[in-house]
């Protein structure tokens, strides 16, 4: 039974947005409802590979209901057929020359209402030449593979980038005296976010005032706001972006969607307001995906399994347009955490982007900036090494652990960790699975029968994108803003530039405030999604909210309450030196019962009262953050697979998850984050796959192939915590939103094989679904 309060501050307590959210309350894009709207539809593309010879959409501009039929040639004309990718690529807006993945836009019909939209791209001819197509990154760079790109000048292949990080010559030097070496390909196969509510935006150029109002489910408001800018070139004070409810983003809202700029031109074309919204065949076909990472690690180590040194080769899948959204610095993005949490001697880590006819994204799905292909990666790795050893891996890992006193950490590609009891964590995540006993259990299986494996991961994050000298997504340093103001009454208003997209933002934010001001949480209004109405900042994703916004939310308070401060020492006539801070009040020293409270405060400050020269009246501040450094959250999951050897069916029996996120604000909400991480973990291992046959069509485009979690294929989950606090962020808290979506994976799938040790499997690729468990035991693994 879980408990809530009521706190003034940090602690359990129910969501204040779920009270219109459990109501059906809630307003997302598609509740925008505009006087004269009108409706958009795009026309997408068969084929992965082809080349346009016509378009003929005489037909459709015929269609009694429609009122624009817009095609690349149409936004040719207005320099809009490619726009910018958060990657410094380029991206079709509309095709003009070929098409490039099965379910590229080709064509946007605008009309009365959305069927005649849909009804009017049937009328819409166009006529294709096909072209061979590259679906496998593996085979992208062969000299005899289509070029994708050749729209790009000088693009001769469909190689995009080479990056990597580490001390090769170290590491190779490592490796050469090392006792043993162990090597695995590992693929972390392309999956997709799948949000509940698709991507859509309803456009509203008003063409006397000049000014475009863009509602649209962004994870990142004023971020879109500044690419809508610099590719329309409109003046920026001309755009409103208003992220509503959004119903679930888990990175798949961070990109701009050609969809988006079509009903901006829509718009701009007809004098209405334009909505468009995708269905989910759309969303899974052709929004951003996930991972598509082809990795090669090796671990090197000495025989009694201390591992020294650890080199990973990837092929990175970024589908026809490099559209990945990450720090400019990293185009792989922070994958080269991927030593995780172990102390070695050297590492280095390669990667090389490649062009495929598939969608494009790469970075989405609650990965932090690809460390869930880290930590994938690195936990398997660990397995596969105790396999080869011969050593339970729990006792593997904790012989390598990064101890308690190595913190902060220099990493061997380039990070500080901040903080860490790692030990700690693992034991007690051994504990609570009762670890000793569920291997006694195993070990007495009779052979041949019902299989049972446990299968651990120790992850490490690395989240609060970030120091802007270092960080910057297309040049804009990547630090957030906040405002706080009081008002008379002594209610207050948080402005943030973040956006959630469940996470509870209006909760937390407002408990920030009250643990720092004592103003009670829900006398805290939270302010976000309105690009006119918040400071500016770069959004939500890579689990930088509280990082980032949580800091600025808790310094800007810092602001206010000193601000308080002066006041009190007005009303009180003491010299602000002598006043001392108890939650909600300032009292003077030695004279506890002397003292005023925030409200009172507040009220005075909006009055006549005679303030000490130099401070201003009323209760206000503003503060801009940048991180000093990322934080970094850690925790140990453990998971109890059953799995049936005739079948392959695999039952999770139990999962253990012991997160360390620093000082929790919500512990309530930090438990919801986790669980719907360790389900996305489960789903991923299991069952997740967006496939493709050999022509590049997509064969996960809707949930009868794409398959998720439910209740039914996930345990209820035992949690754990440990509290390591941030030392540089003002609360000592880290990110959470992401961390189980990291960790599990690995534990599920670790599991597995371990179940199938017995039968002499070793490594076997996602998802482990029963087909492929199966033909694992006979000893014919499918490759994805
Ligand atoms: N929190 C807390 N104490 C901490 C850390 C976090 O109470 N020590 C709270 C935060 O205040 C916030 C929530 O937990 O209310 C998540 O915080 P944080 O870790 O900062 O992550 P973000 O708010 O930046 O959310 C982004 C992250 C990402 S990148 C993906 S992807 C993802 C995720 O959140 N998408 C989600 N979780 C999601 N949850 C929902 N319901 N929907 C999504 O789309
Ligand atoms: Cu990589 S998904 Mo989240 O960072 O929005």
């Amino acid at each position: 039974m879980t408990t809530v309060d009521k706190p003034i501050g940090f602690g359990r307590m129910h969501r204040k947005e779920d009270a219109r959210f459990v109501r059906g309350r809630g307003t997302y894009v598609d509740d925008v409802n505009l006087p004269g709207m009108l409706y958009g539809a795009v026309l997408r593309s068969p084929f992965a590979h082809a080349r346009i010879v016509s378009i003929d959409t005489a037909a459709a501009q015929a269609h009694p209901k429609v009122k624009a039929v817009i095609t690349g040639q149409t936004l040719e004309g207005l320099k809009l057929a490619w726009m910018p990718t958060l990657s410094q690529d380029t991206q079709a807006v509309l095709a003009t020359d070929k098409v490039r993945f099965q379910g590229q836009e080709v064509a946007f019909v605008v009309a009365e209402d959305k069927y005649a939209a849909r009804d009017a791209l049937e009328l819409i001819d166009v006529e294709y030449e096909p072209l061979p197509a590259v679906v496998d990154a593996r085979r992208a760079l062969d000299p005899d593979a289509p070029v994708i790109r050749d729209d790009k000048e000088g693009q001769t292949d469909n190689h995009i980038f080479d990056w990597g990080a580490g001390d090769e010559a170290a590491t190779d030097a490592v490796f050469a005296s090392a006792e043993v070496v162990v090597a695995q390909d590992v693929l972390y196969p392309r999956v997709h976010p799948a949000p509940l509510e698709t991507c859509g935006a309803v456009a509203d150029f008003d063409a006397v005032t000049g000014k475009l109002t863009m509602w649209c489910n962004t994870q990142a408001p004023h971020a879109h706001r500044t690419v809508y800018a610099l590719v329309a070139g409109l003046p920026e004070h001309k755009i409103r972006v208003i992220s509503p409810d959004v119903g679930g983003g888990f990175g798949n809202k961070v990109p701009i969607y050609p969809g988006y700029v079509c009903a901006i031109v829509g718009s701009i074309v007809t004098g209405k307001p334009v909505k468009w919204m995708e269905d989910r065949s759309e969303n899974l076909m052709s929004t951003g995906f996930a991972r598509d990472y082809h990795m090669r690690g090796e671990v090197a180590a000495t025989r009694d399994g201390r591992i020294r040194a650890l080199r990973v080769k990837v092929v990175a899948d970024h589908g026809a347009f490099n559209g990945t959204a990450q720090p400019t610095k990293f185009p792989a993005g922070f994958f080269h955490v991927f030593t995780g949490s172990y102390d070695v001697e050297a590492a280095h880590c390669a990667v090389t982007g490649v062009y495929t006819n598939k969608a494009p994204g790469g970075v989405a799905y609650a990965c932090s900036f690809r460390i869930t292909e880290a930590a994938y990666l690195i936990e398997r790795m660990v397995d596969v090494l105790a396999y080869e050893l011969d050593m339970d891996p729990a006792e593997l890992r904790m012989k390598n652990l990064l101890k308690p006193e190595q913190f902060p950490y220099p990493s061997p590609t380039g990070w500080e960790y901040d903080s860490g009891d790692y030990p700690r964590a693992l034991q007690l995540a051994l504990d609570m699975a009762g670890y000793a006993e569920l291997r006694a259990e195993q070990a007495s299986r009779p052979a041949g029968g019902p299989l049972m494996g446990i299968g651990i991961s120790f992850f490490t994050e690395a989240v609060g994108a970030g120091p802007r000298k270092h960080m910057d997504i297309l040049g804009l340093g990547m630090a957030d803003g906040a405002e706080l103001r009081v008002h008379p009454t002594g209610k207050a208003v948080l402005r943030i530039s973040v956006q959630s997209q469940g996470q509870g933002h209006e909760t937390t934010y407002a408990q920030i405030v009250a643990e720092e001001l004592g103003i009670p949480p829900d006398d805290v209004e939270v302010v976000h999604g309105d690009t006119d109405q918040t400071p500016f900042g770069l959004g939500t994703y890579g689990s930088r909210s509280t990082p980032v916004s949580g800091a600025a939310t808790a310094v800007v308070a810092r602001k206010v309450r000193e601000r308080a401060r002066q006041v009190a020492s007005a009303m009180l006539e003491v010299d602000p030196g002598d006043l001392e801070w108890e939650k909600g009040r300032w009292y003077v020293r030695g004279d506890h019962a002397q003292g005023r409270s925030i409200q009172e405060i507040a009220l005075a400050a909006h009055s006549s009262l005679e303030l000490p020269e130099g401070v201003e009246g009323h209760l206000d501040a503003t503060t801009v953050y940048n991180p000093p450094n990322l934080t970094f959250p850690f925790g140990a999951y453990i998971c109890v697979v059953d799995v049936d050897p005739g079948t392959g069916q695999v039952k999770v029996r139990r999962f253990v998850a012991v997160d360390d996120c620093g000082v929790r604000i919500n512990p309530m909400i930090v438990e919801g984050q986790v669980h719907g991480g360790l389900a996305d973990g489960i789903g991923m291992a299991l069952m997740e796959l967006i496939a493709f046959d050999e022509d590049g069509n997509c064969l996960g485009a809707s949930f009868m192939d794409y398959l998720l979690p439910t209740a039914m294929e996930c345990p209820s989950w035992e949690l754990g915590e440990t509290v390591t606090p941030s030392p540089h962020h003002p609360i000592g808290a880290k990110g959470v939103g992401e961390s189980a979506t990291v960790g599990s994976p690995a534990a599920v799938v670790n599991a597995v094989l371990d179940a199938l040790k017995p039968h002499g499997v070793r490594h076997a690729d996602m998802p482990l679904t029963p087909a492929h468990v199966w033909r694992a035991i006979q000893g014919r693994p499918l490759r994805t």
